[in-house]
């Protein structure tokens, strides 16, 4: 197994209930280390260029719209194959179909409002810590 970093963020339908913690309180119990922290409010320029992934699908104006409507705390996660370790604590995308204990099935609101993004690759992770974060703000 090889050490990783993924990028997290606690979207705003969990800032705004301030999960912050219980959600922080999720990764660490997961064996991820929380080594790069910071609360923004996104731009719409800013989660449009995020997600651009995502630009050919339907829900594409509507995430944008969610991921701008409040705060947002964004992290580097570092641990033993943190993007798995990430995706597994996180749960199913729609927290319908989430396990137990996961972030989503405990906290989400709803498809959308699902409370946690988290790299789905490691290539992905690189290029989305560094949409962030710089060399010197990330601290293992
Ligand atoms: P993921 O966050 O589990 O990786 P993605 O398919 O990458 O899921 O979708 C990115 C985000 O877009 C989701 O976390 C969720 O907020 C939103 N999303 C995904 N599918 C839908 C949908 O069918 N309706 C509304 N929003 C969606
Ligand atoms: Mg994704």
């Amino acid at each position: 197994m090889a050490v990783e970093r993924t990028l997290s963020i606690i979207k705003p339908d969990a800032t705004r209930r301030n999960l912050t913690g219980a959600i922080n309180a999720k990764f660490e119990a997961a064996g991820l280390r929380i080594v790069a922290q910071k609360r923004l409010w996104l731009s719409r320029a800013q989660a449009e260029a995020f997600y651009a992934v995502h630009a050919q699908r339907p829900f594409y104006n509507d995430l944008c719209n969610f991921m701008i409507s409040g705060p947002v705390v964004v992290q580097v996660l570092q641990g033993e194959n943190a993007v798995l370790a990430n995706r597994d604590v996180m749960g199913a995308t729609n927290p319908a179909n989430a396990a137990a204990g996961t972030i989503r099935k405990e906290f989400a609101e709803s498809i959308e409002a699902n409370s946690v993004h988290g790299s789905d690759s490691a290539e992905n992770a690189a290029i989305e810590i560094a949409f962030f974060f710089s060399g010197i703000e990330i601290v293992g």
